[in-house]
């Protein structure tokens, strides 16, 4: 055996970005493992990534182009070459162009766990058609557009730092399952003393070894901040001079926060009054807080305001300028990645595409309502039969005999089962790339380390080919290395190195980044100063699907079965007078999902939690939690509000029709 060690790194939908080692037999990947010279994920890798071998060579890799032989739906394909499949896309496209035009042309492309480059030359080649846009709202987009509201363009805290915090405060994030290098930082911080919170629904991991947990019901953030602040007010911690040259919009927001009362502001967000009298004294006393939001809170109807309202408490109370002070979100700014998208040949009427929301993409597909019908779908990064909400309106969509799909993926996905050409992808271990990261701030190359499986090619390769055939300028859509990576890196650095954008403790808020920043409070876009709407429905259980320690979204699904079981409270059990293991069904007015039960006391009474991204041969009668997801948007930038599902669980005495 010819064993070769190789240095490369994750980019998987995972705020860590590992360095990897992998060790390679002949072209063939044998292991993954921890690699050298990351200052946050040294050390140790996920359960996950130790099995991605399996997953490079599974059974269900897609090894050649595909080309439908059944029903939709039905998964019958037969091989064809990639010739054979370009020809029949390319005729497909310009043929829905002259029948329906441009619109009709949907590139789903998403691609948030590829290398950089992976979003390139498809997007290119889209706009250059005219096509519809679809905008990333499923995730991160709520809360990003609250943090450039109340932040402005303020890079997010330096994970790194929050060793030299007082308090830690983690609200609506799980970085035991979901960022997994940031717990053992947060260890050295409270070995150190500090004090930790927790906000979330559930007793996480964190939430256990918390001094304090506040398992407020979903989708109340905003009440909470609210009276948080107002509390703030009445104990006098408010910043005042800070807030007087730092500041805009205090008085509304102050003036909002009034009327949730202490008393009110408990009964609405199912908690304590004490908690939010301690809450705000450790604001109050503690300048030294290091925040890490995360995204939990973001997915419903308030998820805007519950961000925006979040992230004024620490400019409230003063929180910035010293190392271990700040707040953490996404470092995905400092990616010094940055390819053009726009082929300048693209005629000037075609320039403005229509934008699709991803949420409502099911309803688009059935019913456009007086929008252009769609007609050409384009998958490439994304498995939208499972990670929709809306489940059963999208997987309709997706069986339309009139809709022609392409699916470009590593693997027969459920997505994929419903297309007319399946494209076999690369893994990031086959092609050379860069890594961006949103959780650190490392930019590193990955080299391809094992040979091609199959007869995958990259994104970039496809769009290529496909622009080849559609008579566009060759050297606007070169999927070389030197094109496509080399030529995009803006910072002058060279691809080829694994780099720290910025070093540790060169991230402090209001010190070294946005040093004469100042923060607006209210007047947010479409929000004014952050509101709260309470969900009125009919269904009792709130469901929430987060993070599973199984999967990264619906990877690795395939072979690594999440746990599919409900989990609620024993007294929301016994109410209905269930037993733990026994099989239920989980409804609303949008499905019925069948499974089975779960008791477990860490969530919240009134709230459910089934995992994201399973898949549909994991459920008898193939309807995932996704199906009883709601497709309404959030408050701010039009997000997913996958956490806005109510269900009712009742005993299973009948099989699935
Ligand atoms: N292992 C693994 N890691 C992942 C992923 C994965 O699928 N698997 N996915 C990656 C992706 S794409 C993302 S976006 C991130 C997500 O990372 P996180 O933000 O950590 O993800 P979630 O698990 O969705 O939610 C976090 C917590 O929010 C809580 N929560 C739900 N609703 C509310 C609410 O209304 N208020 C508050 N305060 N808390 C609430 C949930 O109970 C949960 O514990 O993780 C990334 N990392
Ligand atoms: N119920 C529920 N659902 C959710 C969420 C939730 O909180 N609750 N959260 C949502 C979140 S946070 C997110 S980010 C979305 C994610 O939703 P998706 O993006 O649909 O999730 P993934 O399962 O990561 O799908 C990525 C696909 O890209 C493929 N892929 C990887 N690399 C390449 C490549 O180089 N080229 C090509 N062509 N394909 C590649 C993978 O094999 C995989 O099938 O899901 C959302 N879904
Ligand atoms: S998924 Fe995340 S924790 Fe796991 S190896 Fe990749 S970057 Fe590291
Ligand atoms: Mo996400």
């Amino acid at each position: 055996m010819a064993l070769s060690k190789l240095n490369t790194a994750c980019p998987l939908d995972c705020p860590d970005t590992c360095s990897i080692t992998v060790t390679v037999d002949d072209g063939r990947l044998i292991a993954v493992d921890a690699g050298p010279g990351n200052p946050v994920t040294d050390g140790f890798i996920c359960q996950k990534v130790k099995h991605h071998p399996r997953r490079v060579y599974a059974p269900e890799r897609v090894m050649t182009p595909l080309i439908r032989t059944g029903a939709k739906g039905s998964g019958e394909f037969s091989e064809a070459s990639w010739d054979e499949a370009l020809d029949l896309i390319a005729a497909k496209l310009t043929e829905s162009i002259a029948a329906h035009g441009p619109s009709s042309l949907v590139p789903y492309l998403y691609n948030s766990s590829t290398g950089s480059s992976q979003g390139t030359l498809t997007d290119k080649l889209f706009r250059r058609l005219g096509a519809s846009r679809v905008d990333h709202t499923i995730c991160a987009l709520t809360n990003a557009f609250a943090h450039i509201a109340v932040y402005g363009d303020m890079s997010s805290a330096d994970p790194r730092d929050v060793v030299h915090a007082e308090h830690v405060i983690i609200w609506g994030a799980n970085p035991t399952i979901s960022n997994v290098h940031f717990p053992p930082l947060v260890t050295k911080a409270t070995k150190a003393g500090a004090k930790l919170t927790v906000i979330d629904p559930r007793a996480t991991a964190m939430a256990k070894r918390a001094d304090h947990h506040i398992a407020l019901r979903p989708g109340t953030d905003v009440v909470f901040a609210y009276a948080v602040a107002r509390e703030l007010r009445e104990q006098g911690g408010l910043a005042t001079s800070f807030l007087d040259e730092r500041a805009e919009g205090v008085t509304e927001f102050i003036a909002a926060a009034d009327e949730w009362t202490l008393e009110r502001a408990a009964i609405e967000c199912g908690v304590a009054e004490t908690d939010i009298t301690i809450f705000a004294t450790a604001l109050a006393q503690t300048s030294k807080t290091f925040w890490r939001v995360g995204w939990g809170l973001e997915r419903n109807r308030n998820g805007g305001s519950g961000c925006a309202a979040v992230f004024s408490l620490p400019v409230l109370a003063g929180h910035f300028g010293q190392l271990g002070s700040g707040v953490m979100y996404s470092t995905s700014d400092q990616t010094p990645y940055n390819y053009d998208v726009c082929d300048p040949d693209t005629p000037a009427e075609l320039r403005k595409g229509r934008h699709v929301n991803m949420n409502t993409f099911g309803k688009l597909l059935v019913d456009p309502d007086g929008e252009e019908p769609v007609h050409f779908l384009y998958v490439e990064g994304n498995n939208l039969a499972v990670t929709n909400p809306a489940q059963a309106t999208v997987l309709a969509g997706l069986g339309r005999d009139d809709l022609f799909i392409v699916v470009h993926d590593q693997v027969l996905t459920d997505s994929a089962l419903f297309a007319d050409v399946v494209l076999p992808a690369t893994t990031h271990f086959e092609a050379r790339d860069v890594a961006g990261s949103y959780g650190t701030y490392m930019f590193q190359e990955m080299p391809a380390v094992i040979d091609r499986v199959g007869e995958s090619r990259t994104n970039n390769e496809v769009a290529a080919a496909l622009a080849a055939r559609l008579g566009f300028d060759a050297d606007a859509y070169d999927p070389s290395e030197a094109a496509t990576i080399e030529g995009a890196i803006s910072d002058g650095g060279s691809a080829r190195s694994k780099r720290e954008v910025r070093k540790e403790g060169s991230t402090v808020q209001l010190r070294d980044v946005f040093p004469s920043g100042k923060f607006q409070l209210a007047s947010i876009p479409t929000l004014g100063v952050p509101r709260y709407q309470r969900l009125v429905d009919s269904y009792p259980l709130t469901m929430l699907t987060p993070a599973t320690h199984k999967t990264i979204n619906s990877m690795f699904g395939e072979f690594q079965k999440a746990d599919t079981s409900i989990h609620m409270h024993p007294t929301d059990a016994a109410a209905r007078s269930l037993t733990d293991g026994e099989a239920v069904v989980v409804s609303n007015d949008r499905a019925q999902v069948f499974t089975t039960l779960t008791i477990d006391a860490d969530v919240r009474l009134g709230v459910t939690t089934m995992a994201k991204g399973v898949w549909r041969k994991d459920f008898e009668g193939g309807l995932t939690p996704n199906a009883l997801c709601p497709d309404t948007l959030s408050d701010l930038g039009d997000g997913a509000c996958f956490n806005d599902a109510r269900v009712e669980v009742e005993r299973r005495d009948s099989a699935p029709v």
